[in-house]
């Protein structure tokens, strides 16, 4: 893409839902499965389909790219291919990024010191050598991520408060730190049960947020939601939009699955 459209480091991430339309209905049905398959020349980097559960829509796409043109191109060919049988009924807007709660390996040092490890207790060399090994391909999955190979999807976008009596924004730095802290050891817990990818959408869409979660079952998504409501960061801050719950299917089995 263009210089001007690339992100400096993300990239460009778009979710999009569709109902599907009562009536008969011409569909390019060749295209439209063009237009949704992963594998296809011109897909972008990364494309998901999932069947989606409730009136909300019944097919849900993710998409990321360099080129946020290249994810709008997804909806256009499946506005061309599927004309009036699939009507766009939500989409959400954002970008790939390393949030700025990511501590780096002096803040994570200083983090254990903090918790009551010296520098010379046993452990606190490896945990930070270990950290800074991580550290560069954990950024990398955060900016251009792999979707995990798990078949419940579910997103929402959020805000955090601006509330005379909870207000996120004007909160130091070091507090905002500490909270989002306390968030990373909950969500740590779901490791290999959850895979979660967080983007941001200030300025890009009506929240602050698009929250994308992954999980091996559905009860694991209602798990994850419920306890980290109890984080501090969320129970005294958050704000939460719609939420989308989908079960990730090929493109054929989703169109399928929706009777097109
Ligand atoms: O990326 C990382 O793992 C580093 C630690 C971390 C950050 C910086 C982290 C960990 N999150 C971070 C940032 Mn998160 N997260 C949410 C939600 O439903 C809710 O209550 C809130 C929605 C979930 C479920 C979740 C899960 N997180 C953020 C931010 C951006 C803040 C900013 O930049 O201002 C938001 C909005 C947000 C919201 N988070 C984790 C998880 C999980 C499961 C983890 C642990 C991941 C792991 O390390 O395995």
């Amino acid at each position: 893409p263009p210089p001007t459209i690339r992100t400096k480091d993300g990239w460009h991430c778009l979710h999009a839902y569709f109902q599907v339309q009562p009536g008969r209905h011409e569909i390019d049905r060749d295209r439209l499965l063009a237009a949704l398959n992963p594998e296809a020349e011109h897909a972008p980097q990364r494309l998901q389909t999932y069947a989606v559960t409730g009136h909300r829509a019944d097919l849900g796409v993710m998409t990321m790219d360099p080129d946020p043109l290249r994810l709008d191109a997804v909806l256009q060919e499946v506005r061309a291919a599927a004309g009036q049988a699939l009507r766009p009924s939500y989409s959400f807007v954002s970008i790939s990024e390393v949030s700025e709660y990511v501590p780096s390996v002096e803040q994570f040092a200083e983090r254990l010191k903090r918790e009551g490890m010296g520098e010379d207790s046993p452990g606190y060399a490896a945990r930070v050598a270990g950290y800074e090994k991580r550290l560069p391909a954990m950024n990398v999955q955060r900016l251009t991520p792999e979707f995990p190979e798990m078949p419940v999807h579910c997103f929402y976008p959020m805000n955090k408060i601006r509330d005379p009596h909870a207000n996120w924004y004007t909160l130091p730095f070091s507090r905002r730190s500490e909270l989002m802290a306390e968030h990373a050891t909950s969500g740590i817990k779901f490791a290999g049960r959850v895979s979660q990818l967080i983007t941001a959408s200030t300025g890009f869409d009506d929240w602050e947020w698009g929250v994308t979660l992954w999980a091996r079952s559905p009860e694991d998504v209602k798990e994850i939601v419920y306890t980290m409501r109890f984080d501090a960061a969320s129970a005294n801050y958050a704000e939460f939009g719609p939420f989308y719950v989908g079960y990730v299917l090929p493109a054929e089995e989703c169109l399928k699955h929706v009777r097109l």
